[in-house]
């Protein structure tokens, strides 16, 4: 008894916060959402939406009202005023999921390529002492359904580029499918990340890297989506690459500047 209220007040409960970016996702977001509430009903979930012509937002917010009552007040919308790129959506969602008192905070797209069965491994990871987790498709148990070959060259080759030249040691770089501690969140300084798409999460994990995070994989079967569209872009790829030189010139300066 007095061992139990001791432990406490040193680690404050877990609470989850499920961030979901959206555009123009209102075919998948209901599936998605009921998804996460079957295999995390304790989680919240905070849908950070950028004005989706298809009212996306309105959705959620109809089909929040409708669901059982134990779930009242554990979706959220954020609706924001115009698209403006995944990334700056995430440094939104992060900073309402600490507000909210997250103690994990997990990305994940609308599109249901990011199955939320996984939800509960990718998780218990970070519960367990990991500082973030990401649900990788290149470890063993990984697997990809439904991408055209270039796709997963682009994404194999990808990885491999962003991990050989940053010393990452990451198989799946690139993956929007993760969990995060409050306190690495708060040490790597996310809201300073300006790349958005690919480059977000790239560079979120050599942040994660550099700030001695303790980084595990979960494998995952990643599926292209199936209903709307894709938002990737020949820049959201071009920034991804430039954002990888970038980083690694810039370790290159530091590793100097830290010899002399
Ligand atoms: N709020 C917000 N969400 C976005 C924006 N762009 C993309 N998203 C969401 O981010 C998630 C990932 O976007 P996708 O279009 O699936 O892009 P992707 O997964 O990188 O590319 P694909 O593999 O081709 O699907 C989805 O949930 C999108 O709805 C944006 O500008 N703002
Ligand atoms: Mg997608």
């Amino acid at each position: 008894m007095i061992q139990g209220s001791v432990v406490s007040e040193v680690i404050p409960p877990r609470k989850v916060v499920v961030v979901i970016p959206t555009f123009n996702e209102a075919g998948n977001i209901e599936a998605v959402i009921t998804g996460v509430i079957t295999a995390l009903p304790d989680a919240s979930i905070l849908v950070v939406d950028d004005n989706s012509p298809d009212g996306t937002a309105d959705l959620v917010e109809s089909y929040a009202k409708q669901l059982p009552k134990t779930f009242v007040g554990l979706v959220q919308v954020h609706r924001r005023q115009t698209k403006a790129g995944l990334g700056a959506a995430y440094r939104d969602g992060f900073a309402r999921a600490l507000e909210m008192s997250a103690t994990i905070c997990v990305q994940m797209d609308a599109d249901l390529s990011h199955h939320p069965m996984y939800l509960p491994a990718i998780v218990s990871v970070v519960d367990m002492g990991a500082d973030a987790s990401l649900g990788s498709r290149y470890i063993p148990g990984g697997r990809i359904e439904n991408w055209p070959p270039l796709r997963r060259f682009l994404s194999r080759w990808g990885n491999r580029f962003a991990a050989g030249m940053l010393g990452l040691a990451i198989n799946d770089a690139t993956s929007g499918y993760r969990a995060y501690s409050r306190s690495i969140l708060e040490r790597m300084d996310y809201a300073s990340v300006e790349a958005e798409g690919y480059g977000f999460q790239v560079e979120m994990s050599h942040r994660a890297v550099r700030c001695g995070g303790r980084i595990v994989e979960v494998p995952i079967l990643f599926t292209d989506r199936v209903v709307g569209e894709s938002k990737l872009t020949h820049h959201i790829i071009g920034e991804a690459f430039g954002l990888v030189v970038k980083l690694w010139l810039k370790d290159r300066v530091l590793r100097r500047v830290r010899r002399r």
